[in-house]
């Protein structure tokens, strides 16, 4: 049994995409939450993540840290659910927006983080505004260009919909953000998921 190490559902962004991509997916694991800025935070993690970040996923004797290198490997373990698209070409776009995802964004990560359970009015400050305008033109071309009739940025759900699932919470707490038609489309559709209601009930109990 696969074991997901995971921070705070209400700001662990990280957390959230992994923990995404195996729920939609079907893929059985267990869950091991550790509370965020705690004393023991910091030992609690120690004891699982090399990284000493989390998420993290335990395969038996192998840990997995980062991300982005958990969606590879559950990618490669578990290849009948295709949660890269199959395409070679909307394979290497997808890999690409999830790579840009990963290492980017830094002013709507540092100045909007993810709080699920958030409300309130907020500020465009600082240059979210472009950020915002690039993950706007990722999500209205992936989906122009590769969604075909499905729901999903590439139709099927892929590694792409779960890296970019925070930046949905985001907008929805923070917002409301101006979005393209197909953008928009997406974002309410993804916001409405199961797995994404299920994480924000989560985080909602840990707020209460
Ligand atoms: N690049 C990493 C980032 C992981 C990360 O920064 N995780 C935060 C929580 S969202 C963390 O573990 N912080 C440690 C701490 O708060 O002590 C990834 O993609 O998984």
């Amino acid at each position: 049994m696969l074991t997901l190490v995971i921070g705070d559902k209400n700001l662990s962004s990280w957390s959230l995409r992994p923990w995404l991509l195996l729920k939609h997916a079907q893929i059985p694991f267990a869950e091991r939450l550790i509370r965020l800025d705690r004393p023991e935070t910091k030992a609690e993690i120690a004891k699982y993540s090399p990284s000493g970040r989390v998420p993290c996923l335990i395969d038996a004797d192998t840990a997995i840290w980062d991300s982005l290198s958990i969606a590879e490997y559950l990618a490669e373990k578990f290849p009948e659910k295709a949660l890269w698209p199959a395409d070679a070409r909307a394979r290497a776009v997808a890999r690409s927006v999830s790579a840009e995802m990963h290492s980017g964004f830094a002013a709507l990560r540092g100045f909007w983080p993810m709080n699920f359970t958030r409300e309130g009015l907020s500020h465009l400050r600082g240059g979210i505004e472009g950020d915002i305008a690039r993950i706007a033109e990722i999500w209205e071309t992936c989906r122009r260009d590769f969604g075909g009739v499905g729901p999903f940025l590439f139709g099927r759900f892929s590694v792409a919909d779960a890296m970019y699932a925070p930046v949905v919470s985001r907008f929805q707490t923070y917002g409301p953000v101006a979005l393209p038609p197909l953008a928009d489309e997406w974002r309410r559709m993804m916001w409405s998921l199961p797995a994404m209601r299920e994480w924000g009930e989560g985080a909602k109990r840990e707020t209460a």
